[in-house]
């Protein structure tokens, strides 16, 4: 194995920063950062100096740390680095990110007040705690804070909601622009990915048209700094932080070009293969002929007019871009022409809201007028159950009140002549032992029930497993609620490998849902292949506390997409009879 001097120096500067974070004596952490700098400025590769056994002939390092450097080229890792690793917590190295925030400064906080994450270092900069610390003041902490803002707002990656902002202004922008003949967003937008690193515009126009189309871009107001400016290709930073690539490729090239840049990486590599095994190259600028020297002929292009032309001379049909992940797609499109995926239009209900009953903010009428307004036929209301008495959960005795309302409002909308319904429904906690939140009596009383985990959730993942199994198994759950309580790029959710949850959800009939809240769209599509396989239904919940909350459904139904749903498993794309039976029978199942 082998490391230049730069590698090195950069792992030994890694340890002395860790060996602060850790507390470490100053005069330790001093001699990796001497050793680091000496690194660097060594003349001769250390791996001559390995090989020939004389690392510790440079002037600064000792035996120790020469030792560090003999394992190093020996295995691959430097032990202590490795135990470093696994001892500070991820969370302190990203403290250093603050500007300001040394590791000693940061090892002090973290100590003194006991706390690991950003988010606390944030709320404990808000309560005064951090100023209050001997040596900081209300100037560090207000300092802290701001830089913590800076930090979370040009963090690596964000979510599909704000992805969609960008993307939409952007596309709005140039879409009717003289000589732009085709636009598409691609990358991990189009394939629908929960999270978006950078945003991936393409456009098909003729090259002596993509000056003013840079031009418009670059100077856009939502512009905070330009990255790069060519030819064919430029890069601006949002407002929001994010990285926006602008691509301007011939209008002929354009299908080639949005199949490449739409990806996946592990998709493209899939194609290709299957290219070459077809005698054929394929690349962002087309479909070429292998020349005899088994290499691209730039001279032999083959003809094509979409993207699924080029599907189509590969071999296979279309594949829809929410499943190029390389998850079997390539041999499923080879036999079949589609994947029948689940359509916002197949939606007809809303299932998953909350209303000022619990920790809603509009009425149960206002939440129905709203998922009228947009066309559904039904609103299942799930306000939570008593457990969750910090969002505001109804107790039975509030229970039958609300059954009350809800009859007399469907009463009302059939005196209007409205084909609509409420369906009775509860957000029923999930205790710790996996049961529900009510006595069997009031459940019977619900139309439909969805059970979620919302405290505990970091219990071993054993357990979590069994809470889970048994929630999903109580005839009275129709469907499980967000089952890992991620918030995506905040909290990560239960560690639980939720393969035998969908199992045993799928032979009780039970429906496990993906939240449509683009804060946690969960269940993760990754699960999608094995939710196939056990024939799991699912049901696409915007999870709205608010009558806006409701439009998240968009977010949803892309997820459900990527995690391979036909309408046929999504149960609010039932009408309101069939839901209705389907309700029914769950429980006598
Ligand atoms: P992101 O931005 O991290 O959310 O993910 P993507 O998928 O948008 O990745 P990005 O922006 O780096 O590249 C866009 C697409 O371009 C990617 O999905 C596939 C294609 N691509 C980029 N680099 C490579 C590469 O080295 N090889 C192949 N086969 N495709 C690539
Ligand atoms: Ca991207
Ligand atoms: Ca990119
Ligand atoms: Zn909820």
């Amino acid at each position: 194995m082998s490391f230049t001097n730069k590698d090195v120096a950069e792992l030994l500067e890694e340890i002395g920063i860790l060996l602060r974070l850790d507390g470490a004596n100053d005069f330790k952490a001093i001699a990796f950062d001497r050793a680091a700098r000496t690194m660097e400025s060594l003349d001769t590769p250390i791996a001559t100096l390995v090989e020939n056994n004389e690392v510790t002939s440079i002037k600064g390092i000792g035996k120790s740390i020469a030792d560090d450097i003999y394992a190093l080229f020996e295995t691959g890792e430097i032990p202590a680095l490795v135990s470093l690793r696994n001892k500070v917590p991820k969370d302190l190295v990203r403290w250093l990110d603050i500007s300001g925030m040394g590791p000693k400064k940061v090892y002090k906080i973290h100590k003194e007040l006991g706390i690991t994450t950003l988010d606390e270092l944030k709320a404990r900069c808000e309560d005064g705690s951090v100023a209050a610390l001997a040596g900081m003041g209300e100037k560090s902490a207000g300092k802290i804070l701001k830089s913590i803002a800076w930090m979370e707002q040009f963090a690596e990656r964000c979510r599909l909601d704000e992805a969609q902002i960008i993307a939409d202004r952007m596309v709005a922008l140039l879409k009717d622009k003289p000589g732009v003949k085709e636009i598409a967003v691609a990358g991990s937008f189009r394939r629908s990915m929960e999270t978006i690193g950078d945003i991936d515009i393409l456009i098909g126009a003729d090259a002596g048209d993509a000056a003013p189309l840079f031009d418009a871009f670059t100077s856009h107001e939502s512009v905070l700094e330009v990255l790069g400016r060519g030819d064919t290709k430029s890069s601006v930073r949002s407002r929001e932080g994010r990285q926006v690539d602008l691509r301007i490729v011939k209008p002929e090239q354009f299908p080639a070009a949005l199949m490449y840049f739409t990806g996946s990486k592990e998709h493209n590599v899939a194609l290709r293969q299957r290219a070459r095994e077809r005698q054929m190259a394929l690349n962002e600028y087309g479909l070429f002929k292998l020349g005899s020297d088994g290499n691209t002929d730039f001279d032999q292009p083959v003809d094509y007019t979409s993207e699924a032309d080029i599907y189509r001379k590969l071999g296979m049909s279309w594949v829809p871009p929410e499943l190029r992940e390389d998850r079997g797609e390539v041999a499923w499109f080879a036999e079949h022409e589609t994947a029948d995926l689940v359509e916002a239009t197949d939606i007809k209900g809303v299932l998953h809201a909350h209303s000022t009953w619990s920790d809603g903010k509009y009425s149960i009428e206002d939440m129905a007028r709203a998922c009228i307004e947009r066309g559904y036929e039904y609103l299942g209301l799930t306000d939570h159950s008593r457990t969750a008495a910090y969002a505001g959960g109804l107790d039975a005795r509030r229970v039958q009140q609300q059954w009350k309302e809800i009859d007399a409002l469907n009463e009302q909308f059939d005196k209007e002549g409205v084909r609509f319904r409420v369906f009775k429904g509860i957000e029923s906690d999930i205790l710790a032992d996996g049961s529900l939140d009510y006595e069997t009596d009031i459940l019977k009383g619900f139309d439909f029930i969805i059970a979620s985990v919302h405290f505990s959730l970091d219990m071993p993942v054993d357990k979590m497993l069994d809470r889970l199994s048994r929630a999903v198994e109580n005839p009275y759950t129709t469907i499980l609620g967000h089952p890992t309580g991620r918030l995506l790029l905040k909290r990560d959710g239960n560690k639980v490998d939720l393969n035998p949850v969908i199992e045993r959800a799928a032979a009780a009939g039970t429906a496990i849902e993906i939240n449509a809240n683009p804060w946690r769209l969960d269940l993760d599509w990754r699960y999608g292949n094995k939710a196939q396989e056990a024939g799991l239904l699912t049901a696409v919940c915007p999870d709205a506390h608010s009558t806006s909350g409701i439009d998240d459904m968009e977010f949803g139904v892309r997820i459900a997409r990527k995690a391979r749903f036909d309408a046929a498993r999504v149960l609010n794309t039932l009408s309101i009879e069939q839901l209705a039976d389907h309700f029914a029978h769950k429980r006598t199942r």
